[in-house]
């Protein structure tokens, strides 16, 4: 009846051994993120020396301003919107939809692989940043209902 204790020994044994197993994925998960902080580095490195790009992009009723808004391509860019509206008011553009994005709100630091909607209540402002890469001119517009038809809407311009 002493294996019992020694089934114990075996244990710390086996914890030695789960140890030894746990190692490697620590590894992996370091090695995971520094590359993390390394693809978060480097936009940041770039941005300070090419200086940082803003686009300023209002919303009101019912328009957006500019409603062009030209990029280079490789540029990274921030738009900032600002709504100005008495309205909610959003945009939205399929150039977005497959182009990896940090939005950054209210208290919020949002990264995605791609955007759909950015919704603004009235007086809000929220900066949408990305590397455009595809050149050419893509639509965008505010999608609640009646905004567009009334002109909310514009032209992304990649060059
Ligand atoms: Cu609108």
């Amino acid at each position: 009846m002493e294996a019992r204790p020694t089934a114990g020994t075996l244990g710390a044994t086996g914890s030695r051994s789960l140890r030894g197993t746990r190692r490697p994925p620590r590894r992996a998960w370091t090695t995971r993120a520094v590359c993390v902080l390394l693809l978060l580095a480097l936009p940041a490195v770039r941005t300070a020396a090419e200086g940082p790009r803003s686009v300023r992009v209002e919303m009101s009723e019912f328009a957006f301003r500019p409603a062009v808004v030209r990029l280079r391509a490789g540029d990274g860019v921030r738009l900032v919107f600002v709504n100005r509206g008495q309205l909610a008011h959003q945009f939205e553009t399929g150039y977005l939809r497959r182009v990896p994005v940090t939005v950054v709100g209210a208290g919020l630091h949002i990264d995605a692989p791609g955007l759909d909607v950015v919704r603004l209540d009235p007086g809000a402002t929220a900066a949408v940043a990305f590397v455009p890469r595809v050149r050419g001119r893509f639509p965008f517009a505010c999608t609640i209902e009646g905004h567009r038809e009334a002109g909310m809407q514009g032209t992304i311009e990649v060059r």
